[in-house]
């Protein structure tokens, strides 16, 4: 076939120069490991699949790896006082440290980011055993949050090298969870533009969803929040800031508690978020309530939709329609003592949305929380 036949002067697609496969794992940093996992497994249903700590050589830390579908959470805790661990967890209480991103070349992610300005955590290292190799690399985000590049290209483990296999998890009880739909991260006053700029330039991510002060704004508290997505949109974070409004917003009564930025909450996919939250429920997940009239008014605002709204209003569960679809969410309370992260449990049916048409009733229902605290 002739050359010529082929189209001149398209313009070249730019390419991504952080091709991203998914999230990796999210890493939290704990004040107490065994029993955060306990949590985790009997709560939300996850496995415990590896583990590493003394008895695998690790000295200074313990580390429980905890899987549903393809959601990987690893949660970490200091053995001794006087670690970058044992400070995070003093300053931030429990919280995520590492937002670990899956690459086929870490190094390559290393070296783009850095290049156009990110503070390098950790230089491109290698990890190998019996399995294999895993190449990690880490930058700075926003406040104590890290991304960890992860290439495991070359490895067959259940995790990383150094940790030991558990093959079966009695104690999880799992509830459908599938994968994670977005991270949410919220940074300080006027900082939102600055880290949609880093996602942008430094990522290479673009922006896919702005709200602004008028759709979520309740009478006494406000935010604003983008949407970031990288290429492929696998990978989407939303970036919050706090707003003047007549009370404490939620995302200051969050920076308070938290010292600083870090992330607020993240949405956990499931295919039929009726039975995920019924479990999660019976379990002992505690989620935010919205007024008996959000259900009166849903039919006409949402249109038809498969489930029924009775039972809908029995679990709490929000509903959004756009024109492309519509979604199914709920917010659990805050996982922690502290009010600071949450988790949303979320299912699409075609919608691509983030619930916009619920921020009112579900900033409201936060509110009623935050008065709760006192933190109003
Ligand atoms: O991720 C989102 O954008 C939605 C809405 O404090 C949202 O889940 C935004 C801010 C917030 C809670 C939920
Ligand atoms: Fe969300």
């Amino acid at each position: 076939m002739s050359t010529s036949a082929l189209p001149q002067t398209k313009p070249a697609q730019a390419t991504d120069f952080l091709p991203l496969k998914g999230t990796d794992h999210v890493e939290f940093y704990v004040g107490n490991a065994r029993q955060a996992a306990y949590f985790y497994r009997a709560a939300f249903g996850m496995s415990l699949i590896a583990y590493a700590g003394p008895e695998t050589g690790q000295r200074d830390r313990a580390s429980y790896v905890l899987q549903q579908g393809k959601i990987r959470f690893v949660l970490t805790t200091a053995l001794r006082p006087d670690s970058e661990i044992a400070r995070h967890v003093h300053s931030h209480g429990d919280g995520v440290r590492a937002i670990a991103l899956w690459v086929d070349d870490a190094r390559q992610a290393w070296t783009e980011t850095t290049s156009r300005g990110a503070r390098s955590i950790q230089e491109p290292t290698e990890f190998s055993d019996d399995h294999g190799r895993v190449t990690i690399a880490s930058i700075a985000a926003y406040g104590d949050t890290i991304h960890t590049f992860v290439d495991r290209t070359h490895y067959d483990g259940p995790f990383f090298p150094g940790y030991r296999h558990i093959a079966h998890d009695h104690v999880a009880r799992p509830v459908g969870l599938l994968h994670i739909d977005h991270m949410v991260g919220n940074v300080g006053w006027h900082a939102m533009n600055e880290w949609v700029d880093f996602y942008a330039h430094v990522m290479g991510f673009s922006l896919y969803q702005h709200f602004d002060d008028k759709d979520i704004s309740t009478e006494y508290s406000a935010l604003m929040s983008k949407v970031m997505a990288n290429g492929n949109g696998y990978v989407k974070f939303p970036i919050n800031e706090p707003a003047e409004g007549r009370r404490k917003s939620q995302i200051e009564e969050y920076l308070d508690f938290y010292q600083g930025p870090g992330v607020q909450h993240i949405a956990l996919a499931t295919g039929n978020i009726l039975e995920t939250v019924a479990k999660m429920q019976q379990q002992g997940v505690d989620f935010l309530t919205v007024p008996h009239t959000y259900y009166t008014e849903l039919q006409n605002r949402i249109g038809k939709i498969d489930e029924p709204i009775d039972e809908l209003e029995r679990l709490g569960i929000l509903v959004d329609r756009d024109d492309e679809g519509y979604m199914l969410q709920i917010f659990t309370r805050p996982v922690e003592d502290r009010p600071t992260v949450f988790y949303e449990i979320i299912q699409r049916k075609g919608s691509r949305s983030f619930g916009k048409g619920n921020f009112k009733a579900l900033f409201e229902a936060i509110e009623r929380e935050q008065e709760l605290r006192g933190n109003l």
